[in-house]
């Protein structure tokens, strides 16, 4: 295969998802090694600087008033993430089109806080843009965990937006993502899923990560 055809194939594609506080940023910076990954950035740092504004802190302020311009944003960076090209052979994102669509839009419609005028328009952007844009993912690592060690983490990092996030919504976030990823009772998995034990501590995750590497690495030796 000539460099350029190879240069032109899609990356092989794999989504990092978990509930807020899961470790998705530990997991992506532990990649950062390899000169053949591609880390895309974390895309918080796009929801807090939108033309200066800070869409995160916002719509933790009031759901009801900037849950869908929030909403609405993050739906926009992901698919700039998705679409981003790498001449690198493997892709790794935090978060995906998916998990903004079918856990947190999801739960803010369920809860009232999206109503379902709002709810629609995201959705049918959302199925336009994955029926018409390349938006394919090869595989799907889940940083699973228990609400309480989330909830334990989230207040050790001290995020300023994230300072009226309960105990209860990470529980209820964490069921979004089980029944998304875990139990497959929920929507559609765009890849196969790998599941990780990410209640561990960042002293021995390492392992943790390694047993998955074969798996990103696989199709790219
Ligand atoms: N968020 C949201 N709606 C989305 C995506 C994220 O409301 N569609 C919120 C939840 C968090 C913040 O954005 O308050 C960041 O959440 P992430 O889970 O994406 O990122 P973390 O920084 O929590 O990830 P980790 O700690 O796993 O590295």
């Amino acid at each position: 295969m000539s460099k350029r055809a190879k240069y032109e194939m899609k990356p092989f594609t794999v989504l990092v998802e978990g509930n807020i506080g899961s470790g998705k940023t530990t997991f992506l910076n532990y990649f950062k090694k390899y000169e053949n990954v591609c880390v895309m950035a974390e895309p918080i740092d796009m929801w807090r600087n939108c033309g200066g504004h800070n869409l995160l802190e916002y719509m933790y302020e009031d759901r009801e008033r900037w849950g869908f311009t929030f909403q609405s944003y993050v739906q926009l960076t992901m698919l700039k993430q998705h679409t981003l090209k790498t001449r690198l052979p493997i892709k790794l994102m935090e978060r995906s089109i998916y998990s903004a669509r079918y856990c947190f839009v999801e739960k803010m419609h369920r809860d009232g806080i999206l109503p379902s005028p709002s709810a629609s328009v995201i959705n049918e952007w959302f199925k336009w843009t994955i029926a018409n844009v390349d938006t394919s993912v090869d595989l799907i690592i889940y940083l699973r965990t228990t609400p309480d060690v989330v909830y334990q983490r989230m207040q050790e990092r001290n995020r300023k937006e994230e300072k009226t996030v309960s105990l209860t919504y990470l529980t209820e976030m964490h069921e979004m993502h089980e029944n998304w990823l875990y139990h497959k009772t929920m929507f559609t998995c765009p890849a196969p899923v790998l599941v990780l034990n990410a209640d561990l501590d960042k002293s021995v995750i390492a392992e943790e990560y390694e047993r998955v590497e074969p798996h990103i690495f696989s199709n790219c030796l």
